[in-house]
């Protein structure tokens, strides 16, 4: 397969305006008739040239222009392309006849069925899939949609914009006309059929209008809709708030579906999404859970303007509407529950999953320059640096400032398909500045390197900072980036300094400033500091680079107890945990002792009893840097040398600690009912983190504990915790709470998927557990939920049985990669990506997992998806 360039891009070769389709659905087969209005492009295209549409998997059994049948000569078709010649001029209306098969659509992408109903999923191109079509972002058209089914079978019939008509047709069938009057790409053209449960409300928009707001669901789950509901209106209203923007069609529904690639999908007026992010009851579903479902749904909502009014000129242009809206619901979440807390969680999955990404063979630039398939670049780079790159722009714009841009972005762009170049020159233009080396965080790939060294001159109480930028190893053009650098210096007494420049009076200056880093290396100086200070530097992590100070244990420990950034303050635990951990895991490769250092307890217990953190905050202070942060510091790892680090430190912390995380424990759990309160929740999170520490010594009376709670719990943010704990300890605990869990919740897909993803991240889970799982029949490769519980899980969380000496761990996700590639290349290369960092590894590790992608890469007609990522791979 051939890649796909940015650079050559071209605008379409016609413009589609208006296209009327319908869909008669049946159970061996579907039609779908089109009739589409063309215009030619001249600038792109000669007068005369042929009309060359794309498709895939399709049937053709008609195709005529302006209302005449084209014979055998007027047209051809391959496997991908509908070339028609002939054409009567310029402008001409398109009819196509083709024949598709959802019911054995097992790829999950253009039409297809879930649970016995149809739906669709058709970014980034899979609407090629359904009919002929210019399938690409910049060709936006209004649309007129008849969907014609069995009544009884399929009572609902859904699609983009308005209900405009229903009628009964002969057979038992009945059909409905849908109507979008909003022009857009077919990206976000939506169809589903069914029996499903519609769950309703109301939004009463900032200028009086009422918007019904639809959820549908399988009946089963009538009663796991509330929060969704809540959810969508919350995030209708915050929208209006913070960015002044209101919904624009009368009706917004939602569908919730068990088979789906990804999270969920924002096609216009008819958002389809994974039944996890949908369905919620506190008995089923945790905190996170409630917490992810807001967010997903806000995320959805708020592409209505950063997506679908405003959308992509191309695919390279992704990160234009994922950034930003990833960045929008970030905002938004902060807002609902704790900016601090969602800050650090958000920072710590970059880490481990961006970071990784940005320096393994996948890098690329958050604006990717070539593809082979698109699918593959739906990333955490794109998505997740892509928002770090958007706050980057709220940090140097201020808040006001980035609304001015965000404002004069719509003004300038509504109903278009742009790039990230005019979202920046939208915020250059609105604020008066000169945004054009702030271009390179699209263009360059790799994590930079930001070196701290600061210097206190104690006789002229200045102290200087120092800052240098440099490239990513394995970014060779490196050019410095405008960087914003938050700052901050804490004095002995914990409190913050002031940041005076020359001339400026100390006591009156501000307390935390946003330096702006444009060279590779800038110096700083501020006066009147009149003591020795600690410096805090990045603060909210306001730039994604890995930033290197020297910085004593003591200086650490200090930031930890006393920075007034909830961000540092947690940010300089990880850095002094990660020097200890990474320090033990090079002694227990040699096979030497390992001790900790009692200062480093001191610390976590003066932070559990800070009375001054709330739960969550307290409960992210001791959780230590994962497997993958820690690896990504080290060339050549030894998987079972930082396994056994973090082990050790888990159970001194674990040993030492036990007085105060009992004390804690017992503090924090909220008693009586069940409350979905601030406090409750981070309460909840606190004694399960304090639970989850104390269990790492498998003792009798912590064992006792976690039962009573598996037992007592009346939500499943309890009972999830307390069998997380269980199930690390091999024997009948284990197996009594599985057991016990799995009669209670076998009938419940969402469910069913935790017990499946407790077990695989679970300790004593090796490979023969795995394939124990694997073959149990609830297990099925065809649920890409399912499969991302047993098989993600087991790949990216269970370091212990992935990377297993003799290579079985890795065996065991490769056959189910080449399982998958024929069923669903989407999901079979998420999975195959925890191979990538086979090079990051020691012997024998290393061996073993490249043997692994080259037995993948000889399959003979390999998907493109996997293709592309193993030949990255192995590169
Ligand atoms: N915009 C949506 C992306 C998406 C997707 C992409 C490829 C294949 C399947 C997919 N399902 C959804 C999700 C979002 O970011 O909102
Ligand atoms: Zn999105």
């Amino acid at each position: 397969p051939q890649p796909k360039y940015r650079k050559d891009y071209q605008a379409p070769g016609f413009w589609i305006h208006e296209v009327e389709l319908w869909f008669d659905l049946g159970a061996d087969g579907t039609t779908v008739r089109s009739s589409i209005r063309f215009e030619r492009n001249a600038a792109v295209t000669e007068p005369g040239s042929p009309l060359v549409l794309m498709g895939e998997e399709l049937e053709t059994l008609r195709v005529s222009v302006d209302g005449k049948e084209l014979g055998a000569s007027g047209w051809s078709a391959t496997a991908t392309e509908l070339t028609v010649r002939d054409l009567p001029g310029d402008s001409f209306t398109l009819e196509t006849e083709v024949r598709i098969h959802p019911e054995s659509n097992t790829a999950l992408s253009g039409l297809y069925r879930s649970s016995g109903n149809f739906c669709t999923q058709c970014e980034a191109e899979g609407f090629r899939r359904i009919t002929w079509f210019l399938d690409r972002p910049d060709v936006m058209a209004t649309y007129r949609v008849t969907v014609t089914a069995d009544k009884t079978k399929y009572p609902m019939l859904l699609s983009n914009g308005n209900r405009i008509e229903e009628r009964e047709e002969e057979g038992g069938r009945h059909s409905v006309v849908w109507e979008d009057p909003f022009k857009k790409p077919s990206y976000l053209f939506a169809l589903v059929a069914g029996d499903l449960h519609c769950h309703r409300g109301t939004f009463e928009t900032m200028t009086g209008r009422t918007i019904d707001l639809e959820i549908y669901v399988e009946h089963k789950d009538a009663d796991k809709c509330d929060h969704a509901l809540g959810s969508l209106q919350r995030s209708m209203k915050w929208d209006e708030e913070t960015f002044g923007l209101e919904y624009d069609l009368d009706l917004y529904m939602i569908v919730a579906v068990s088979d789906f690639n990804m999270g969920a999908m924002e096609n216009k007026g008819l958002n389809v999404f994974n039944s996890k992010y949908v369905l919620a009851r506190t008995d089923t579903a945790s905190d996170a859970d409630f917490e992810a479902v807001e967010a997903v749904i806000a995320h959805e909502y708020f592409h209505n303007w950063t997506g679908n009014r405003v959308t992509c000129r191309d695919w390279f242009q992704l990160t234009l509407k994922e950034g930003l809206t990833v960045y929008r619901d970030a905002r938004f979440t902060a807002d609902k529950t704790s900016e601090a807390v969602k800050r650090i969680d958000d920072v710590q999955g970059l880490r481990a999953h961006q970071f990784a990404e940005d320096s393994g063979p996948m890098a690329h630039p958050i604006r990717p320059e070539q593809y082979i398939e698109m699918n593959n670049f739906y990333t955490s780079t794109v998505y997740e640096k892509g928002a770090e790159v958007i706050r980057m722009y709220e940090t140097l714009l201020g808040r006001d400032g980035f609304r001015k841009g965000m404002d004069l972005y719509f003004e300038r762009h509504d109903g278009q398909a742009v790039t990230c170049d005019d979202f920046r020159a939208a915020m250059a233009d609105a604020n008066g500045r000169d945004l054009d080396q702030f271009e390179r965080w699209y263009l360059q790939k790799g994590t930079p390197t930001l070196k701290a060294v600061g210097c206190y001159d104690e006789p002229n109480q200045t102290y200087t900072l120092e800052l240098t930028q440099s490239a990513p190893e394995n970014e060779p053009h490196f050019e410095p980036t405008h960087m914003p650098v938050s700052f901050g210096l804490v004095g002995p007494t914990g409190a913050d300094m002031g940041l005076a420049f020359e001339g400026e009076d100390a006591s009156k200056a501000p307390t935390n400033r946003v330096l702006e880093l444009r060279e590779m290396t800038q110096t700083w100086t501020f006066h009147g500091v009149c003591a020795r200070p600690v410096p805090s530097v990045l603060r909210g992590f306001s730039a994604p680079v890995n930033l290197e100070m020297e910085r004593s244990q003591e200086d650490l420990a200090f930031l930890f107890a006393h920075d007034s950034d909830s961000f540092n303050r947690w940010d300089a635990g990880q850095t002094l945990f990660k020097g200890v951990l990474l320090a033990l895991a090079d002694r227990a490769a040699k096979g030497e002792a390992l001790t900790l250092d009692p200062a480093v307890v001191e610390a976590v217990r003066n932070l559990l009893n800070d009375e001054s953190l709330d739960g969550s905050l307290k409960s992210q202070a001791m959780s230590l840097p994962g497997f993958s942060v820690l690896s990504q510091a080290r060339t050549h790892v030894n998987p079972a040398a930082l396994i056994e680090a973090r082990d050790f430190v888990i159970e001194t912390l674990s040993r030492e600690l036990r007085g105060d995380l009992l004390a804690q424990r017992k503090a924090a759990r909220p008693t009586g009912a069940y409350r979905a309160d601030k406090e409750s929740i981070h309460g909840r999170r606190l004694a399960n983190a304090a639970l989850g520490l104390l269990s790492a010594t498998g003792e009798d009376d912590i064992i006792e504990m976690a039962e009573e709670q598996f037992a007592a719990a009346d939500n499943m943010t309890d009972s999830q915790a307390a069998l997380g704990c269980l199930v690390q300890i091999p024997g009948s605990h284990r197996t009594q709470a599985l057991q016990a869990f799995y009669e209670r919740w076998s009938g419940d897909a969402l469910v069913m998927d935790k017990w499946f993803a407790i077990q695989a991240m679970s300790r004593p889970f090796d490979v023969a557990a795995y394939e124990l799982l694997r073959a149990h029949k609830n297990f099925t490769m065809e649920n890409p939920n399912r499969v991302r519980s047993l098989v993600g899980v087991f790949a990216m969380q269970n370091f212990r049985g992935f990377h297993a000496q003799d290579g079985s761990g890795y065996r065991a996700v490769a056959d189910a990669v080449l399982e998958l590639d024929s069923l669903n290349p989407q999901v079979a290369s998420r999975m195959v990506r925890a191979l990538n960092p086979w090079k990051q590894f020691a012997a024998p590790w290393s061996d073993l997992m490249k043997a692994q992608l080259e037995r993948i890469r000889e399959k003979k007609g390999l998907s493109k998806d996997v293709f592309e990522i193993v030949s990255s791979a192995l590169g």
